[in-house]
């Protein structure tokens, strides 16, 4: 028992340490997997605000040339008043245009829409190129010019640095800065920036390699625009990308609790079911652990020891010898009492042999429960070892206490000593005077023998209550035409108040105590010898 609770306790220990081992690796495990996905979707996120913004600039441009593209010939020679009143239509109507102008290859302006301020060709390509910002006096907004080749001339646009700014501003709560920037010069040319407290865009004038070199860089996407030579570089908001990935990781951390919680609880019980003492029975039952102690039955008349009464014991590993009062109730509970007490028959038929040959009226007496004749597989096989080592019926007792009469399944009780008291087997009521039955409850059942609680007997000549009460049960199981069998007799004087009352069978330490096969054979020869009363 010792033995078992220590191997409990270390097993618990080292049960612990893997699952903590366990949970840590799970935690490891599942943060990885849940920071891989959030650093995947952060970047999702911010491709889809980067790609939003080039789509807004992109259009933004390919808007304003398509409406100057429907008045502009792309065979365009020279001015005339009606382009110049086009051109001025467009400003007037479009916010995005401040200023639209044609240069000749000499710089020379043309025509255009601009009264004020001059500008140069940025620069011969052929391609679409953005330049800016550049303000043309202190009560001028800053604007970009957006320069395209037509034929031999330049078409220059002017776009105010806040509608291109405006144009930057990403619907995406997950952007903290936005900025475009000049491929070939390296060069962010315009950027803004989300206000901490309003949550607000504003023109920002941090140098990109600053932007850049930030820790929180990791989340900085570039986009490319359909300008050419430009992209939109967008940075993430670190805090709240953080909150996000807070959010996953909280979520995993609960399952993770408890994943790891719902193990706890299952390996505990796995452990204890294993260490448990209904798992040491089942063990001891394959083992053969149990075993029969014999404690004898002394008749006063014939001065002989008539029988014994089996009394079970448990062998464990260690070599414990443990009592029955430790198991039974647990063994009854789970049904395991039924093969123990099928192994303790056969083992005391086994080796009871001797004695019966030689003592032909000795009877063994099997303490049984109610759950033994409740349960119909057991008498068939009790019968059946019976035959197997050729015992009579009448060497044979079966004893039940008197608390298991009182059980739901009476009838079914009662039916079964009666099918056994039929076959000549002796049946007893053990602990007679502790289960509260009144006579004409015993009536119901075929007993031919009562057996005296020692709680009772013990109490002859202390002059308790419990001693009187000696009298009533030995008149009842006369009555009843029982014969009585006094249990735990320790003294002459019980003995002789019991064999005054008529009791003329006793079982007690005044006799013997419970003793092992060998030491009754040699117990009963010596008897022969020398004998009692
Ligand atoms: O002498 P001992 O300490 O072994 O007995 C303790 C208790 O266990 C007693 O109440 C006795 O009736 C019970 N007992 C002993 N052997 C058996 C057995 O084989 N089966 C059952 N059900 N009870 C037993
Ligand atoms: O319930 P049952 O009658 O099977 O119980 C038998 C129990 O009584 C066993 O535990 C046995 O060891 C114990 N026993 C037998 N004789 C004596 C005795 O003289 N004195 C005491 N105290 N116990 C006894
Ligand atoms: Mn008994």
């Amino acid at each position: 028992m010792q033995a078992r609770k220590g191997k409990l306790a270390n097993a618990q220990i080292l049960l612990n340490l893997l699952w903590g081992l366990f949970s840590l690796v799970l935690l490891l495990i599942v943060f990885y997997f849940v920071g891989q996905k959030e650093r995947l979707q952060t970047q999702q996120s911010l491709i889809l605000a980067a790609d939003e913004v080039a789509d807004k600039i992109d259009n933004l441009v390919v808007g304003i040339l398509q409406s100057i593209y429907a008045v502009l010939d792309t065979n365009f020679k020279d001015c005339n008043a009606k382009l110049v009143s086009s051109f001025q239509h467009i400003v007037f109507n479009n916010p995005n245009v401040s200023a639209i102008i044609i240069k000749d290859k000499n710089n020379t302006t043309m025509c255009g829409t601009l009264t004020h301020g001059t500008s140069s060709i940025i620069s011969s390509n052929q391609n679409l190129i953005l330049y800016g910002p550049i303000q043309f006096s202190a009560k001028d907004k800053p604007t970009f010019i957006l320069q395209q080749r037509v034929g031999d001339k330049y078409l220059q646009v002017f776009i105010l640095k806040e509608v291109l700014e405006k144009a930057l501003v990403p619907t995406s709560r997950i952007a903290q800065w936005v900025g475009l920037y000049n491929i070939p010069q390296q060069k962010v040319v315009l950027q803004i920036l989300r206000d901490f407290t309003n949550h607000e865009w504003k023109s920002d004038t941090a140098n990109l390699q600053e932007v850049l070199h930030q820790p929180e860089a990791a989340s900085l996407l570039k986009m490319n625009l359909n300008l050419n030579n430009f992209q939109v570089i967008l940075l993430g908001d670190a805090k709240i990308i953080r909150k996000y990935s807070l959010y996953y990781e909280l979520v995993a951390l609960s399952f993770l609790v408890l994943i790891a919680l719902a193990m706890y609880y299952y390996l505990q019980r796995a452990i204890h079911k294993h260490f448990s003492l209904h798992r040491a029975l089942e063990i001891g039952i394959k083992n053969n652990d149990f075993f029969p102690m014999y404690q004898p039955i002394f008749n006063i008349n014939t001065k002989t020891f008539c029988g014994a009464e089996i009394l079970l014991r448990w062998r464990t590993d260690d070599q414990d010898i443990i009592m029955p009062d430790l198991f039974i109730s647990d063994a009854e509970e789970s049904g395991l009492i039924l093969p123990i007490t099928l192994q303790l028959i056969e083992k005391t038929f086994q080796e009871s042999k001797s004695i019966l040959n030689k003592y032909p009226d000795f009877h063994l007496a099997f303490n049984v429960s109610a759950v033994h004749f409740v349960k119909e597989e057991f008498l068939t096989l009790f019968y059946a070892l019976c035959k197997k080592y050729q015992i009579p019926a009448d060497n044979l007792m079966l004893e039940i206490t008197e608390r298991d009469l009182l059980h739901q399944e009476e009838a079914t009780i009662a039916q079964r000593i009666q099918e056994l008291r039929a076959a000549d087997f002796s049946v007893a009521v053990d602990d007679f005077g502790t289960g509260h039955a009144s006579i004409s409850y015993l009536q119901h059942f075929a007993f031919n023998y009562l057996k005296i609680d020692q709680l009772f007997v013990g109490a002859i000549g202390t002059g308790a209550i419990t001693e009187t009460l000696n009298k009533s049960i030995i008149q009842m199981a006369k009555n009843l035409q029982l014969n009585i069998i006094a249990e735990g007799v320790e003294s002459f004087e019980q003995q002789e108040f019991l064999k005054e009352h008529g009791v003329n069978l006793m079982q007690g330490w005044y006799y013997a105590k419970a003793m092992s096969i060998e030491e009754l054979i040699q117990f009963m020869q010596g008897v022969h010898h020398e004998q009692k009363g």
